[in-house]
């Protein structure tokens, strides 16, 4: 299953450069062409609909996950331009959308149309410049690039691997779209090498890879297993050590891939500290311990590849508006505000990391938070996703929030040495990525007003989280 394109002939580049380029100008033009037909309607919404995020399938949102962190931070302003190619009749319109997220409301608001007067869709880069400017791998920040078409993708398929769950399945749920498979991160400044599985299960022979955090970092694992699957010619030679079925459910995996004496294993821990019970008056209530790792920490030691995230549950919703939630030691907060909490917990799991991790046998990193996508709604009020069909267009600027600040602040004060997985801003673009109604099949799937805007169908985004896992193991020590 690995196709992997030679970059050491500078003609072969030159050439894959050029062929990947006609492609996607031609995919690109398909698609605007196409989006625009559907989307005529639906592009101007009526002044009183500001609060209502109309969702055309070219339409920009960033309804950041965790702008709920801090509702008092100031106004993020993101500003998003679209191109269309004019239309063989000869006019066709620009819709130039501003979004501004302020706490947790999104204001979208049509500021312009125009006529497009010229064509205008990927421009071919001089070649003589470009050699010079490419910096060796070690040197890059691939976090800075592109989304480009790529036919070589996806890295495998539904039918290819054996463990993507149900809930990111969205091929075999029926989603019948599949271009978002298509999409290759480039890094702007080097030329990244194409993920191998074979060197990354050698990289990880006779070791532990360990995945810890929430869904979403379920959503990678299962991606990893799925990109090394590929490399392995017997498929009864990789199984789940306890016979588990991957499920939503179950917290605990650690498949083994026999040939290379590793494992690959997941534990789901929503907050990385622990959930727990206490009792409050007469009651007894769900409390959060941050001054106290997840119960399975015990078994997140020894591994020789840490990758840990949480994000998606320090929310106001989710942690009960922060009141009598938050515990240390016998003490609970009667109200406690979700960044300060957030910190504290990342403190102890710094203070974990610190003491348990041994820098040389075990590499940490951190995946930053990845964005969710709903429109007109939150993921529980109807928000929607499903009519994205397309990144979004690159001059989006993807926005930054103040959990990963303090993610990056803690990491600094650490002793052992820390990557930061920096997946936010390259995710931001990928709207198109995510199961919306194909997280369930269609025989399950309850309502039509549930739409799971926040993980990502595989194959899909969640490779490339893993491709730059390969490359910080392969490349950056
Ligand atoms: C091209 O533009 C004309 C006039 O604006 C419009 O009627 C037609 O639907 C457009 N065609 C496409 C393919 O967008
Ligand atoms: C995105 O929009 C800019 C200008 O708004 C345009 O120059 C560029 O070609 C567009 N990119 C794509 C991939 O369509
Ligand atoms: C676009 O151009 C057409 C004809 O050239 C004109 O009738 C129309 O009003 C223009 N639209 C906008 C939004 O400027
Ligand atoms: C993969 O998806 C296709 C298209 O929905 C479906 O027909 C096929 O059964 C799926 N394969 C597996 C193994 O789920
Ligand atoms: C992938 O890596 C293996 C082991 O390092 C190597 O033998 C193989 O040639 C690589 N495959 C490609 C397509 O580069
Ligand atoms: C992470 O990426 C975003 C945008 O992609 C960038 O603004 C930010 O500075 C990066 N953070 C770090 C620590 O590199
Ligand atoms: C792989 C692994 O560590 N599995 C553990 C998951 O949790 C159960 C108990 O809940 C253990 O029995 C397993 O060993």
């Amino acid at each position: 299953m690995e196709r992997q394109r030679s970059f050491s002939v500078k003609s072969t580049r030159v050439l894959a450069f050029i062929i990947t380029t006609i492609s996607s100008a031609i995919v690109f033009f398909t698609f605007f062409s196409s989006s625009l037909i559907k989307s005529n309607s639906s592009l101007y919404p009526t002044p009183d609909s500001n609060f209502q995020i109309d969702l055309s399938p070219i339409a920009a949102i960033s309804a950041v996950s965790d702008s709920s962190v801090s509702p008092q931070a100031s106004p993020i302003l993101i500003s998003t331009h679209f191109n269309s190619p004019e239309n063989t009749s000869g006019s066709s319109k620009i819709s130039v959308f501003e979004q501004k997220i302020r706490g947790e409301s999104l204001v979208k608001e049509v500021r312009e149309t125009a006529n497009l007067t010229s064509i205008k869709v990927i421009e071919l880069p001089s070649n003589n410049g470009e050699e010079k400017t490419k910096k060796r791998i070690e040197e890059c920040d691939v976090t800075k690039g592109k989304w480009v078409y790529d036919s070589d993708y996806p890295l495998y398929t539904n039918a290819s691997c054996p463990f993507i769950d149900e809930g990111f399945g969205c091929q075999s749920n029926g989603r019948l779209d599949l271009n978002y498979m298509n999409w290759r991160w480039e890094p702007q400044d080097c030329d990244a090498p194409r993920f191998n599985a074979t060197k990354m299960l050698e990289m990880i022979r006779g070791k532990r890879l360990v995945f810890v955090g929430d869904s979403i970092n379920r959503n990678q694992w299962e991606s990893m297993l799925c990109l090394l699957f590929q490399a392995v010619k017997d498929p009864k030679r990789v199984y789940e050590t306890h016979n588990r079925r991957i499920t939503k459910e179950k917290g605990n995996y650690s498949f083994r891939f026999v040939d290379y004496k590793c494992t690959v294993e997941f534990y789901v821990t929503h907050f990385l500290v622990r959930e727990g019970r206490a009792r409050i008056g007469k009651k007894r209530r769900e409390t959060l311990r941050i001054d106290a790792m997840d119960r399975t920490s015990s078994r997140w030691k020894g591994a020789n590849i840490l990758v840990f995230n949480t994000a998606h549950w320090w929310s106001h919703y989710k942690t009960k508006s922060g009141v009598n939630y938050y515990q240390e030691g016998d003490q609970i907060h009667p109200k406690l505000d979700v960044s300060t909490a957030f910190k504290k917990a990342l403190q102890t799991w710094s203070s974990w990391v610190d003491k348990n991790v041994d820098p040389k046998k075990t590499r940490v990193f951190f995946r930053t938070a990845a964005p969710s996508h709903f429109s007109g709604g939150e993921w529980n009020s109807g928000g929607h996703c499903r009519e994205a069909n397309m990144p979004l267009n690159q001059t989006f600027k993807p926005s930054y929030s103040s959990k990963k600040s303090i993610v990056e602040e803690v990491l600094k004060q650490m002793r052992t040495p820390v990557t930061l997985l920096n997946v936010s801003g390259l995710s931001q673009y990928r709207i198109d990525a995510h199961p919306s109604i194909y997280g369930t099949k269609p025989e399950n799937r309850r309502s039509k007003a549930v739409q799971d805007c926040s993980h990502w169908c595989l194959p899909g985004v969640p490779d490339t989280w893993n491709h730059f896992l390969y490359l910080h193991l392969l490349h950056k020590r």
